[in-house]
């Protein structure tokens, strides 16, 4: 327990100097929320950091001492709302030493929505569409091209899914694997992404695989700002390989944990 020492010239008094006033996540994460304190009194103090949610409950809080003119960052960690949406949180200074709130900054969380249904192949291939040669692999539990012919192909995997209202598209993120044996007899390899409303692509995008390094496989994220207009929408991931011909002996390629993020109008 430290000892407070009183400045009878002044009392302390504390600020948030810097926080996050936009806070994005998925339903029921669990996030960090920082915030940076100082004390702008006169004298050493302790302050209680509290942090609400929309229904005004005391979510959590931490007690941290300052000194005059010291500044302090406090992480703070909170679970965000179940439902997707966007709700006004709160971050109260409660002065220990003089027992007033010094300071108040709200924060706007936002619980964005997962459009893709079964995204990590756990419901085998619930929900998609998948063309020859791809198929879940229901033991690793994931999509996977896993061939040994010399045919150049081009398919996909691919899910429709609703947007009922306007939305904003703010992210999307998979896990991919590519390898070739041997990788020499592979002139082109690449995962292709497209966003697409009819026949019309909205968005696109290619994740590559080189010959040199043979096997890619890692996370895939884009951040988008792609708004959609209430309707039916088609993602859709395309592997395709042009093999040359003779001696490729196995190519394969895996994709996983697919997302697709919505952020509420
Ligand atoms: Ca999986």
């Amino acid at each position: 327990m430290t000892v407070v020492a009183y400045s009878e010239t002044g009392q302390p008094s504390f600020q948030i100097a810097e926080y996050n006033p936009q806070v994005y996540g998925t339903s029921s994460e669990i996030t960090t929320l920082s915030f940076t304190l100082v004390n702008t009194g006169g004298a050493p103090g302790h302050a209680e950091l509290q942090l609400y949610n929309h229904n005004n409950q005391l979510l959590t809080w931490q007690q941290v001492a300052l000194q005059p003119g010291e500044t302090i960052t406090v992480p703070l960690q909170a679970k965000l709302p179940p439902s997707p949406g966007t709700y006004t949180w709160a971050a109260k200074v409660y002065n220990l030493d003089t027992g007033s709130y010094d300071d108040e900054k709200t924060i706007t969380v936002t619980v964005l929505s997962e459009l893709i249904r079964n995204g990590d192949f756990s419901q085998g291939s619930a929900y998609w569409n998948l063309e020859n040669p791809w198929y879940v692999d229901t033991s690793l539990q994931l999509a996977r091209a896993h061939t040994r012919t010399n045919e150049d192909f081009s398919a996909s995997i691919s899910q429709t899914f609703e947007v009922p209202g306007t939305v904003t598209l703010t992210q999307l993120q998979l896990y991919y694997y590519m390898y070739a044996s041997p990788p020499g007899q592979v002139e082109a390899l690449q995962l292709s992404i497209t966003i697409e409303r009819d026949t019309t692509t909205l968005w696109s995008d290619s994740i590559s695989w080189d010959q040199s390094t043979n096997l890619a496989s890692g996370t895939y994220t884009a951040p988008l700002s792609l708004q959609l207009t209430p309707g039916t929408y088609r993602l859709r991931i395309a592997a395709i390989v042009d093999v040359k011909r003779g001696g490729l002996s196995e190519l394969d390629v895996r994709v996983d944990n697919v997302s697709l993020l919505a952020a509420p109008p």
